[in-house]
């Protein structure tokens, strides 16, 4: 499975993460970085999500980049030459999702180019680099977790202002118009995030949809269908040096449905 890993600049961390680790990277970037299996949908990225439960790395990339993903993630980086030792993890630290959650980052392209971290329970640590970008309008799992998530902010240590920006167009489909995912989430009477087999449909659906029928409403590539803009959408993140291609190995998908 090869991925777009979407390098997403840290702004500010959560007041959780701040006091273990804004002194250990003084003077380093930092990013996020979320694997994506559709770069084109960048533009409508209005947050970015991280399972609470799961541990993450922050480990060091060269001599001025950090990155923060699974430990899994970090390894198989380390085997991709994105790190600078094959095989060796520069680890400065590792924190809990639920820990990053609330911290604001820049968003590659993205209409709102600054977006908060949010929870997702669903996030699998076996799968891409365990970030996710939000692209509510494309996905049906991120529109279902954003509506979940501002219904009970409380109960998900949530601050109504990091939910607060609505979904972004970014195609249009002759079936289901530019919110795809809301679209399918109301067909399918999808109530929450948990409602995993309705969901697993509805995904299927949006990605052949927007795939094979999709033509681009935002961005540079605005009137092309989305077959044509996704790689370039792609080249223009890895140009930018915002993107970078990341490969999960094979045999290690575990789950493909959640
Ligand atoms: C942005 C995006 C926009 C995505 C969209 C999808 C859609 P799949 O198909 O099951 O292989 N993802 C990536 N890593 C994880 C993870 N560890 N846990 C849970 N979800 C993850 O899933 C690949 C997609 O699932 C990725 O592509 C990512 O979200 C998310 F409009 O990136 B995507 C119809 C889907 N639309």
């Amino acid at each position: 499975q090869e991925y777009t890993g979407l390098k997403m600049e840290l702004v500010q961390w959560s007041a959780l993460a701040a006091p273990e680790l804004d002194a250990k990277l003084q003077g380093k970037k930092v990013y996020l970085v979320a694997a994506t299996l559709r770069p084109e949908t960048c533009y409508g990225q209005t947050n970015c999500f991280v399972g609470p439960n799961i541990d993450y790395s922050v480990f060091a990339v060269n001599d001025t980049e950090v990155f923060v993903t699974t430990p899994r993630a970090a390894r198989n980086m380390t085997f991709q030459g994105i790190t600078e030792k094959r095989g060796e993890v520069n680890t400065i630290a590792t924190i809990k999702g639920s820990q990053l959650v609330g911290t604001k980052v820049r968003a590659p392209f993205a209409i709102c180019d600054e977006v908060y971290v949010l929870p997702m329970e669903t996030v699998l640590a076996t799968k891409g680099t365990g970030v996710v970008t939000s692209c509510p309008s494309d996905s049906p799992d991120d529109f279902a977790t954003w509506t979940e998530l501002r219904k009970k902010p409380e109960y998900y240590k949530v601050d109504p202002a990091w939910v607060a920006q609505p979904p972004q167009p970014v195609l249009s489909t002759p079936t289901y118009g530019e919110m795809t995912a809301e679209e399918l989430v109301k067909k399918f009477k999808i109530q929450s995030p948990k409602d995993k087999i309705a969901l697993a449909e509805a995904k299927e659906i949006a990605y052949k949809e927007g795939f094979y029928s999709g033509t681009m409403v935002v961005g540079p590539f605005k009137g092309l269908p989305v077959q044509d803009a996704k790689g370039k959408v792609r080249d223009a993140l890895l140009e930018a040096k915002l993107g970078l291609a990341y490969a999960e190995p094979e045999g290690k998908i575990i789950s493909r449905s959640n």
